[in-house]
């Protein structure tokens, strides 16, 4: 017996000791360690927010957060963005609210035909709707952040002067971008944006119906000779931190998080509507790209196609649950407010 307590007392005393000296995360140890994923190339827009956001947090919080970012899907890809966070697979996660329509059924609205003007207005617009709902769908995380695409152009292979050109075409698009398509009666073929440029290489499909900055970051200018503007619709994006990383932070830490996710909206929303513009420019000056402006009666078509949408987002959102009809409005009178700004 006391052999045994002669041992016991020394496995507890080598205990203390070692805890004495193992470091308190946080204080004595050092930055803390995050780890960002987010699914598309580098030099893609999603990338680019997210490496100003590590710049700004690590510098306001005076290196108390190192942040380690991993693009292409790296850590995490498009699908598995979301539950990896909560999963704890990743501190923070970029996500595309498109890719999985049924589960932001709220946000999505912003992918309503809802004439948009720009990233800019669709991103603080976003924000202030999250804000305001607080959607179930984002209980299990820490929204860092929101933001929107520019208006969604067609890029493609062959020109697309009319509907008639767009009938049966293959394109891509996901979310809200997808049922516009298919309203004008083109074929959409759904995938995350990273699956695109292989299946436009393959001739999976004849182009693609999304913000005009990939014509230059994922250099579809060199594959699709044409865009028909139709400025019609953003595709959302959040930013969410696992829960228990975002308690473990400093009170200090999540206030500087905190007071960066408006600014981080509106400066990707700036980002992105200046990036379109140069991307637009480039492809035209290095590729040739041919920009289609469609005639006002050709416009007036298409959008006349549109009308039913937005009746039928309503009524799917009324059957589960939301006050359907109140957010479209909130959503247009807030658009109207963010838009004189
Ligand atoms: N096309 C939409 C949004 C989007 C627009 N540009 C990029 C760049 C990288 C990833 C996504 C997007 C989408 O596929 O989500």
């Amino acid at each position: 017996m006391k052999r045994q307590s002669f041992c016991g007392w020394t496995a507890v005393l080598a205990v203390l000791m070692i805890m004495g000296t193992a470091p308190v995360r946080g204080a004595a140890a050092g930055p803390v360690q995050l780890r960002y994923a987010n699914f598309p190339p580098a030099p893609t827009f999603p990338c680019v927010q997210m490496e100003r956001w590590k710049t700004e947090v690590e510098k306001r919080t005076s290196g108390q957060v190192r942040i380690q970012t991993f693009p292409g899907g790296t850590l995490l890809d498009a699908k598995d963005m979301m539950d990896g966070v909560i999963a704890g697979q990743a501190d923070i996660g970029c996500l595309s609210m498109a890719y999985q329509p049924g589960r932001f059924v709220l946000t999505n609205a912003l992918s309503l035909p809802l004439a948009i003007p720009s990233a800019r207005v669709g991103s603080l617009v976003l924000w202030d709707i999250y804000q305001a709902y607080q959607p179930e769908s984002f209980a299990k995380v820490k929204v860092l952040t929101m933001f929107t695409t520019a208006p969604a152009n067609i890029m493609s292979k062959t020109p697309v002067r009319s509907l008639a050109n767009l009938k049966g075409l293959d394109l891509r698009a996901s979310g809200g971008a997808a049922q516009i398509l298919t309203a004008w009666g083109a074929n959409q073929v759904g995938m995350p944006m990273s699956d695109t440029p292989e299946a436009l290489q393959k001739g999976v499909v004849q182009g693609l119906f999304s913000s005009l900055e990939v014509m230059k970051d994922l250099k579809f200018a060199e594959i699709c000779p044409y865009i028909t503007m139709t400025e019609t619709v953003i595709y959302p994006f959040a930013v969410v931190m696992n829960l228990d990383a975002w308690k473990a932070l400093p009170e200090d830490v999540r206030k500087v998080m905190d007071d960066l996710s408006v600014e981080q909206a509106e400066w990707t929303g700036n980002y992105m509507d200046g990036h379109v513009e140069e991307a637009v420019a480039w492809s035209r000056q290095h590729h040739g790209v041919e920009v289609i402006t469609l005639p006002p009666a050709e416009k007036a078509k298409w959008d006349a196609l549109l009308e039913p949408i937005t009746a039928g987002w309503i009524a799917d959102a009324n059957a589960k649950g939301f006050p359907a009809e109140a957010i479209v409005k909130d959503i247009r009178h807030r658009l109207s407010v963010r838009a004189g700004q």
